[in-house]
């Protein structure tokens, strides 16, 4: 992409709206634009960012078994009357009538309408188990919409809705989903804790959020050390078991503020105790049937019976993630991307714009890098030079490469590494096979 080309509203000022990090360099980087309190306009940078956390997610999901679909945002109030949460869920929800005066509303969430759906079409405990999910916007008309897209009143949620005959087997769907959340948050450069939740108005049992450390957290979590320090399982078999890899995590102490026993944290060795404040970027619950028996959603098991259909529900805020990787990752020149979701992998600054031979070495970089995969953002503006290093520190692509006409006479661009300030001096072929090996890595 030419910036020549592009939509890159940067601001120079800081918003004073805006009191965290990640919610001040989403602004400044033209990344978001607010709408209205809680609901934002995803402007072109900002966008792709989404994108590629949506994308991750969805592979990781797709690898646990469950399978993509998409469920409407408008809902009708009819099913939510059904598993009584339509007078339970309060003012968060936003309801609205359509011009025969019927109820509507824009769902807050579906475990409602999925078990509608479920029920008009399984019986048999021959199709299960089976795992359903989709990627879509949410309105929770929030009393304190804040710090930009981390506590919006419309945001993007992928929720996926496990199916079950016994408890047993859905206990093993909340392990396979707890696996891929852990992977899902390696790839996304973040280390996540999985913490014991309640389960609001979800409801449930079972429940666990996923919390990613930063100071500007809304959750207060208590924790045994060691859990940071754990890798994510990576490549399991999601047809196996994978109760290993859960309660290994579990059985270390994690618990979100409003679980807390303060007894059993004490009863850690003091140099493993640690208590933080948190980001949640992921919920799951297992609830059993308290959606499926209101709602007759039954299949007749291997023993004739019928069931109530076993279920659990598991949430990633997609768009918070946006705000919670920058609260994870920056400094006081900008956002540092990991490489798995920056918007560009590269920036190629011109610093004679309209000089033959930088335009020339500019265009052939932007060309190979192009087509390597790269997707290099080329700054082929006028701006002057600290105006174009800047712009890039704060839009945090992983690297920028300089091109200036002492250092082309010379035979050689600049090569910075965004999160560690490092420079490099290289010719251009050489930093084409640097760049391409860096993302093969
Ligand atoms: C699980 C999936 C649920 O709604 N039903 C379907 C269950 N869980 S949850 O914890 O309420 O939400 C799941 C995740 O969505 C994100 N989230 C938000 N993101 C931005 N702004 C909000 N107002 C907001 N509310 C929830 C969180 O990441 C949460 O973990």
């Amino acid at each position: 992409m030419r910036l020549s080309q592009y939509f890159l509203p940067v601001l120079k000022e800081t918003p004073a709206e805006a009191t965290i990090a990640s919610h001040r360099y989403m602004l400044r980087a033209g990344m978001v634009r607010q709408q209205s309190a809680g609901i934002y306009a995803w402007l072109p940078l900002g966008f792709r960012v989404l994108r590629k956390i949506e994308q991750i997610v969805r592979e990781e999901q797709d690898k646990a078994g469950a399978v993509e679909m998409l469920m409407p945002t408008i809902q009708s109030a009819e099913l939510w009357r059904e598993t009584g949460r339509y007078d339970a869920y309060g003012p968060e929800m936003l309801r609205i009538k359509d011009r025969s005066d019927r109820d509507m509303l824009y769902g807050p969430t579906n475990e409602d309408m999925i078990t509608d759906i479920f029920r008009s079409y399984v019986r048999s405990y021959k199709m299960l188990p089976k795992m359903l999910y989709h990627i879509q916007w949410k309105f929770r008309d929030e009393r304190r919409p804040r710090f930009g897209v981390m506590r919006g009143r419309e945001f993007l949620m992928k929720d996926t809705y496990s199916f079950d005959v016994t408890k047993e087997d859905a206990v093993k769907s909340y392990y396979k989903m707890f696996v891929a959340y852990l992977n899902t948050f390696d790839r996304l450069g973040l280390k996540a804790i999985p913490v014991k939740a309640d389960t609001g108005p979800i409801g449930g049992d079972l429940s666990h959020e996923f919390v990613i450390l930063a100071d500007t957290g809304e959750s207060e979590v208590f924790c045994h050390k060691d859990l940071l320090d754990m890798n994510a399982p990576g490549n399991v078999d999601f047809a196996g078991d994978l109760s290993a890899h859960v309660d290994s995590r579990t059985s270390l102490y994690a618990a979100a503020d409003e679980m807390h026993d303060a007894t059993a944290f004490a009863a850690l060795p003091e140099d493993k105790q640690m208590s933080a404040r948190g980001i949640e970027v992921g919920h799951i619950f297992y609830f059993g049937d308290k959606y499926s028996a209101p709602m007759n959603a039954n299949v007749m098991g291997p023993d004739g019976k019928e069931h109530a259909v076993q279920m659990g529900s598991y949430g990633i805020g997609v768009s918070r993630l946006v705000g919670g990787i920058i609260e994870a990752s920056h400094d006081e020149d900008g956002i540092i991307w990991p490489k798995s979701v920056a918007p560009f992998g590269v920036g190629i600054i011109n610093l004679k714009t309209d000089n033959e031979d930088t335009d020339k070495v500019c265009e052939t970089l932007y060309a190979a890098l192009a087509k390597a995969g790269i997707d290099p953002l080329y700054d082929d503006s006028n701006d002057r030079g600290g105006v174009k290093f800047s712009r890039m520190d704060l839009i945090g692509l992983p690297y920028a490469i300089t091109v200036g006409p002492r250092g082309v006479a010379e035979g050689v661009v600049e090569i910075k590494t965004r999160a560690t300030g490092e420079r490099q001096k290289l010719s251009p072929e050489a930093a084409i096979k640097f760049l391409t090996a860096e993302f093969a890595a």
